[in-house]
């Protein structure tokens, strides 16, 4: 905002009448008092005075949360909260995350696109699974900007459908983008008729084959809760979907969504839509700014995202209200490039070869990456996929099945060069893409000096239990 034009405002103010501020201390240049006080998710204590050093206490427990209006629903939780405590820091902090695990079933914590030392990535793979009353500390730096998030990676069907999944906001220092933040974990939960949950297996193999989709839609674990926005100032919003199977299509009546940014910080250039889908576990980073026109009470909506192409859509679904205020003035500013990235060179590339498909176990149809059908029993040190540290590859992911996989690589952030044949749209970096039906991935990766085991898998979660897993072993050069 210029200098001096407040005093502009304030000598308008007189003629605002029904639509200016509330009272005389609001402030035209700034989003309503306690715009996302009811719909912000909790955030995590830090119990270390370094600057640079996050320490934070993560208990999974069991917790009684009122999802429904008047019920109590027994959910699980990290620290008592849908969705876990927000870790939020600066690129370069180190985050130490002293975890127990309080819940009847052992579990582990994924930092989902967060890149990690192989030992901290809480798979099956590389720790084993922290028991009930046991304990775990994650210890890592955090080296890159970005929307990132947390979950359980045994049984994670079922856990995160129970609700534990937390989300992470890693600081730029550089940032660009000068806006108030708002950080929106979308997920589902299906309950009973008594508002209890279900059994994270319910329907059996046919829920793991389809991927099981929530009754009910959150927003920061909260039904159809309420944000305040001025118009003509612009929120920030980082958009998580945290569902274990869900894709969520957002749109916001009458208001475009400025993308700038993806799985992994900022991408090259803002590109704006109407609406924004999400497949399971992607991220993305908004602007929006609301129009006069956008001014009073309106819903934002989760669109059917057709994700089995039936091309029959089912009816928007609410996802949260906001009270636009009129009286802001301007429209976001954005830079035309918020990101430099290098040339890409993919000349003389190795190409990995990758196909999502189906493969009969004991007779009965299972989901397989090429050809295996991976258990959490699997001895890891025998994985079919090996790379080296150091290597620069291009991945082609054909998914040969009837339904849509959104892909996921742990550790390893990518550039999506292409999918069925189409040019990606933008330079961004991504650690998870939906993959449609018949249709090809193309990716390029570099591994960075992080040996160990690293899992791929399907991000449907129902999926990768049935599964549609596998383990990418990094070895060192010799
Ligand atoms: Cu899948």
């Amino acid at each position: 905002m210029l200098p001096g034009s407040g005093l502009l405002w304030l000598a308008l103010l007189p003629l605002a009448s029904a639509c200016g501020p509330a009272s005389e201390e609001e402030d035209w240049a700034a989003q309503p008092p306690d715009w996302d006080a009811e719909i912000a998710p909790v955030v995590a204590e830090d119990l270390n005075p370094d600057p640079n050093v996050l320490e934070v206490k993560i208990e999974a427990r069991l917790a009684e949360l009122e999802i429904l209006p008047g019920v109590l629903t027994e959910v699980w939780s990290y620290n008592g909260s849908i969705p876990g405590p927000l870790l939020r820091a600066k690129k370069g902090d180190r985050l130490i995350v002293h975890f127990t695990n309080h819940l009847p079933d052992p579990t582990t914590v994924h930092w989902h696109g967060v890149r990690v030392p192989a030992t901290m990535d809480g798979t099956h793979a590389v720790q084993d699974p922290v028991e009930p009353g046991e304990s775990f500390t994650y210890d890592f730096e955090l080296l890159d900007a970005g929307t990132f998030w947390y979950h359980p990676h045994i049984d994670s069907s079922a856990q995160v459908g129970y609700g534990l999944y937390g989300p992470i906001v890693v600081e730029d220092p550089d940032d660009p983008i000068d806006a108030e933040e708002l950080v929106l974990v979308l997920s589902d939960m299906s309950l009973d008729e008594e508002g209890q949950l279900q059994p994270g297996d319910a329907t059996e193999w046919f829920g793991d084959y389809f991927g099981r989709e929530g009754s009910v839609l959150l927003v920061n674990g909260q039904v159809q809760p309420k944000l305040r926005a001025r118009t003509g100032l612009p929120q920030r919003w980082r958009v998580i979907n945290a569902a274990r199977a869900r894709f969520f299509k957002m749109a916001v009546p009458d208001t475009d969504l400025i993308r700038i940014g993806g799985d992994g910080g900022l991408i090259e250039s803002p590109q704006t839509f109407s609406e924004l889908l999400l497949a399971t576990s992607e991220r993305a980073e908004v602007l929006v700014s609301f129009p006069e026109s956008a001014a009073g009470a309106l819903e934002v909506v989760a669109q059917d995202p057709d994700r089995f192409n039936l091309g029959v859509l089912e009816l928007d679904q609410p996802l949260f209200d906001v009270e636009v205020e009129a009286g802001g003035a301007g429209a976001a500013r954005v830079p035309e490039t918020l990101r430099e990235f290098p040339p890409l060179d993919l000349a003389g590339l190795p190409t990995r070869q990758i196909v999502l498909g189906e493969q009969a176990l004991d007779g009965v149809p299972h989901l397989s990456i090429n050809g295996e059908v991976h258990q959490d029993s699997m001895h890891h040190h025998e994985t079919p996929h090996v790379a080296y540290v150091g290597d620069t590859e291009v991945w082609e992911v054909l998914n040969d099945t009837d339904y849509a996989h959104p892909f996921h690589l742990h550790g390893f952030s990518f550039e999506v060069l292409e999918v069925g044949g189409r040019p990606w749209p933008v330079r961004e970096m991504k650690d998870s893409v939906n993959v449609p039906p018949r249709e090809t991935l193309r990716f390029v990766v570099t591994y960075d000096d992080r040996p160990g085991l690293w899992m791929f898998h399907c991000h449907i979660l129902d999926h990768a239990k049935l599964g549609m897993m596998a383990v990418l072993e990094v070895r060192p050069r010799e």
